[in-house]
């Protein structure tokens, strides 16, 4: 408690770790229930581009003030994984039987899904937790094969930059598979009036683990018993902990997170009027929950903003920042927001009106739009106070150097190109696992992919 105390009187700051879009990034249609990914399946990708789109928006995150950390992408086509399936022989070998024989399975082990790293895990900071120490808890993405790989991975990761002792506490993924679907931070808020302030989290989930799930066209991929089991891994106290049923309608128009029609940053909450089946029972718990402290809700409706449109721009897949000595948050949006009119409509009136949010910001990340990935999917945010800063491991916080360095990394080994039938050419595998290695070096992470191990 003591220690808490203290840690309260340090400087906090919400820091944003995007992930880097990797060198196999293409367009697969892999998500059932994500529109933007079945619409885009079979276009051809730019990963070059995409990673420079990524990193132009960690750097307007910086010049903001804000501090911006970076995760690294995973080690793709994942070739432990077609080993595990009974291919054998040298990577090379294995790649091209896989191919030949599984090119479903060979497109499913490249996706480089790993860039959108709010769902990497959920993260409870050291003001929520029982024991006054920041959780994580990756998550397992049973829902969807190509990205059930990710978690062992990204837990290494979680581990060589947050390393596990007095200050930082690791958890297994939430065991159980589909049924226990989690997938993580896409789908927690935090509302708190400051980042070392004690908060209250909502968890959103899209289904019981044993219902019947016919009301649900597309998956519910959350669900509620995993919810329960990362809040009790992180020691959140019962009051400060609320769990709410996404809207299926919200499902159903393809929402499969719920921070594709809801965000927040400390006591705003900016949503769509769909997001929830009851908003005005949620609007109260959230208030009541929050002690004193007063909540500004932003419910956008649908007769300004039909989900449709909600869904098709990322409106709400935005990241809602407070930038250092600027009134008013800040809400970083993709630009398609400006390309639809109700959309852009909304946002120009709301932050005219003199709101909580008083300004918006576009940025171009097309080349992860296309997946259903936006500016918000791009990020996982961590409360840190200065000791936790200090406390880290590895080298992923931005600097104008590593910027400058990560720009000419992704030039010297990236491809403008790639289509899902390049995804069998040994040669792209091979590239990718030669960038990778160098990209350990820089962030000196350590060996966390498999084919260093
Ligand atoms: O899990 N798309 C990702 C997008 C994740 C967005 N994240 C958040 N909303 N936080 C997904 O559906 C598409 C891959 C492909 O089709 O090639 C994909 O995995």
């Amino acid at each position: 408690m003591a220690d808490n105390l203290n840690a309260t009187r340090e400087k906090w700051q919400e820091v944003n770790f995007d992930g880097l879009v990797g060198a196999t990034h293409n367009y697969a249609g892999l998500s059932y229930g994500n529109v933007a990914s079945a619409k885009h399946s079979g276009m051809v990708a730019n990963p070059r581009e995409g990673a420079l789109q990524g990193l132009q928006k960690m750097q307007h995150l910086r010049s903001l003030g804000l501090m911006q950390g970076v995760l690294p992408p995973h080690d793709r086509p994942h070739i432990s994984t077609l080993r595990a399936l009974g291919y054998t022989g040298s990577d090379a070998e294995i790649l091209t039987s896989a191919y030949r024989s599984n090119p479903e399975l060979v497109s499913n082990v490249s996706s480089s899904a790993t860039m959108w790293t709010a769902n990497a895990a959920t993260i409870t900071p050291s003001p929520d937790a029982a024991d006054g120490k920041m959780h994580f808890t990756p998550a397992n993405l049973a829902a969807m094969y190509h990205r059930s790989l990710e978690a062992p991975t990204t837990a290494r990761v979680l581990k060589a930059m947050f390393p596990e002792g007095d200050r930082f506490a690791h958890h297994d993924p939430i065991a159980g598979g589909i049924h226990m679907g989690d997938e993580g931070a896409a789908n927690h808020n935090r509302f708190c009036t400051d980042y070392g302030e004690q908060g209250v989290s909502l968890f959103v989930y899209g289904r019981g683990a044993f219902e019947k799930t016919s009301h649900l066209t597309y998956p519910g991929r959350q669900c509620k018993e995993s919810c329960l089991g990362i809040f009790a891994q992180h020691g959140v106290a019962p009051e400060r902990m609320l769990l709410e049923r996404q809207n299926p309608a919200a499902i159903n128009a393809g929402a499969f997170h719920n921070d594709v029609v809801a965000v927040s940053n400390k006591t705003v909450f900016f949503y769509h009027e769909e997001a929830f089946l009851n908003p005005a029972d949620l609007e109260q718990a959230i208030q009541r929950a929050m002690i004193g402290a007063e909540m500004q809700f932003i419910k956008v409706l649908s007769s300004d903003v039909p989900l449709a449109d909600a869904v098709s721009s990322y409106l709400f897949n935005s990241q809602l920042v407070s930038v250092p000595g600027r009134d008013g948050m800040t809400l970083i949006l993709p630009v398609e927001v400006e390309e639809t009119p109700t959309a852009k409509a909304y946002v120009d009136s709301m932050v005219a009106n003199g709101g909580p949010i008083a300004r918006s910001e576009y940025m171009d990340v097309r080349e992860s739009m296309r997946n259903g990935g936006g500016p918000a999917c791009l990020r996982l945010r961590v409360a840190m106070s200065d000791s936790d800063i200090q406390a880290m491991g590895a080298n992923c916080i931005i600097t104008d150097a590593l910027l400058e360095t990560l720009q000419g990394w992704v030039k010297k080994h990236y491809r403008d190109r790639v289509l899902p039938e390049d995804l069998g050419d040994v040669a792209l595998m091979e590239e990718n696992f030669t960038a990778l290695d160098e990209l350990t070096q820089l962030l000196k992470l350590g060996s966390v992919y498999d084919f260093q191990r």
